[in-house]
């Protein structure tokens, strides 16, 4: 039965023709086939329960804004309050269309008073999820544990000063793997919400650094062990909550992962707004993911360019997105990941409806960005160009040189003889831009 959140809502129509006020897609038609496959499997959209159903609209000057019926302060019966956001979840998710959904262990269950309470909670709305996916045919992108809003994790997880908290962290890690597991969950997801730190004068750094590659290789052999076919993901942060996250960007993750010899069995979830507060664009860490064999999914949500923090909202900025999809559908494009909305809206959206508009937008702007990163692709102008300009490195001499054939000498020895005097050659970057401001 309908829960009536929403008012009357059914599924949201493809109608480029509907008028402002109507809840429709413009761009995003899940049929349309681009590059020889259905829209919706080059996205595989995924939305996030926690900023949707968990937040309640609150910053650092005010609290509560949104008024939700589950929320704890109005619920008499807690399990009942979760069931009820369960319902209105898959309402939303329903309407929206997209395929996919993400949870913290935090977010579908009521905190209970210690570690076997919480896990009966999860295990029992677990139970309300599989059902639900089998009635709806929804499926789990990847589910990830809350290791970082309770005060035990105030000093970290697997980085804690304290081994008791390394072992609570873990024990709910294992608890979250198996739901996931159980759900057919595509990833599960790692975020280091607190593996970071805030002053050296209190954190041996080395230490904390052991812990989290034991923590990790604990997670990978868990997964053999229980066979999760699905991938580990690591979601790069650089700072927020602490000070100095260890995840910082991409290639301090793969840095992380060698270090621990885990580069062949974890990847990575790449944010758009954390890439920004390292100080990337997204592209350049989907690229960089790409080129080092460990590109997963994406959380799609974008950071205000002016303010220093994580701003969670929704995309709206179609040539970024194309650009995002391209470095994508460039590295063959999704397998187990997807694009997932890990966003929310801004605290003076109150309506239950705004929810859906900012979805809707949301997936339009991604088609739109996706069709464009398409067309680029079928044109071929770019990649022939980019391969053009590294040709001499298709030679033979050039080859040898790059697979360490030649000594330094011999490199010096071969520019005397031949007087090797190149000549700079134009970059095209503005040339380059024009391109894709056609399909944009
Ligand atoms: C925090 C963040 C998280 C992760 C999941 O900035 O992005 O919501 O996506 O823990
Ligand atoms: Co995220």
């Amino acid at each position: 039965m309908a829960t009536g959140f929403f008012g009357e809502v059914s599924k949201i129509p493809f109608n480029p023709d509907a008028g402002p006020e109507e809840l429709a897609f413009r761009h995003y038609d899940p049929e349309e086939i681009v590059m020889g496959k259905p829209l919706a499997e080059h996205l595989r959209f995924a939305v996030c329960w926690w900023h949707n159903f968990v937040w309640p609209g609150g910053d650092p000057f005010g609290g509560q804004t949104f008024d939700r019926p589950w929320f704890e302060d109005r619920a008499s019966d807690p399990m009942e309050a979760a069931k009820l956001k369960a319902d209105v979840a898959f309402e939303m998710f329903t309407a929206l269309g997209v395929p996919f959904y993400c949870f913290h262990d935090a977010d579908i269950r009521p905190e209970g008073d210690d570690f076997a309470e919480n896990t009966k909670n999860l295990n029992a709305i677990v139970d309300v999820l599989e059902r639900k996916q089998a009635e709806t045919g929804l499926k789990l992108l990847w589910g990830t544990a809350n290791l970082f809003s309770h005060r035990r994790y105030m000093s970290g997880a697997a980085t804690n000063p304290d081994p008791e908290v390394f072992a609570f962290a873990a024990a709910t890690v294992k608890t979250c793997m198996d739901a996931t597991h159980r759900l057919g969950g595509a990833n599960y997801v790692l975020w280091g919400g607190r593996e970071g730190y805030e002053t050296l004068l209190n954190t041996d750094l080395k230490r904390e650094d052991q812990q989290l590659g034991r923590f990790l290789n604990l997670v990978v052999e868990y997964k053999h062990k229980i066979g999760f076919d699905g991938a580990i993901l690591i979601e790069p942060k650089p700072q927020e909550p602490t000070k100095h996250q260890y995840d910082h960007d991409v290639a301090t993750v793969y840095g992380f992962l060698k270090r621990h010899g885990l580069e062949n069995e974890v990847k990575v979830n790449i944010e758009q707004g954390h890439a920004i507060l390292a100080g990337h664009s997204f592209e350049h860490e989907i690229a960089t993911a790409a080129a080092l064999g460990i590109f997963g999914s994406i959380d799609m949500n974008r950071n205000d360019q002016q303010s220093g923090w994580d701003t969670d909202q929704f995309p709206n900025d179609v040539p970024e997105v194309a650009r995002a999809y391209y470095e994508i559908l460039k590295a063959g494009g999704f397998t187990t990941g997807g694009t997932n909305f890990d966003a929310k809206l801004r605290r003076q959206s109150l309506d239950p409806k705004d929810l859906l508009f900012a979805h809707v937008g949301g997936m339009d702007v991604c088609a739109r960005g996706l069709k464009a990163a398409a067309a680029m692709m079928d044109e071929g102008v770019l990649s022939a160009f980019v391969d053009d300009r590294y040709a001499g490195w298709d030679q033979k001499g050039a080859q040898a040189m790059l697979a360490g054939e030649r000594t330094l000498e011999e490199i010096a020895g071969w520019v005397e003889e031949q007087n090797v005097n190149p000549a700079p050659i134009s970059g095209r970057q503005e040339w380059a831009e024009n391109i894709v401001n056609r399909y944009v």
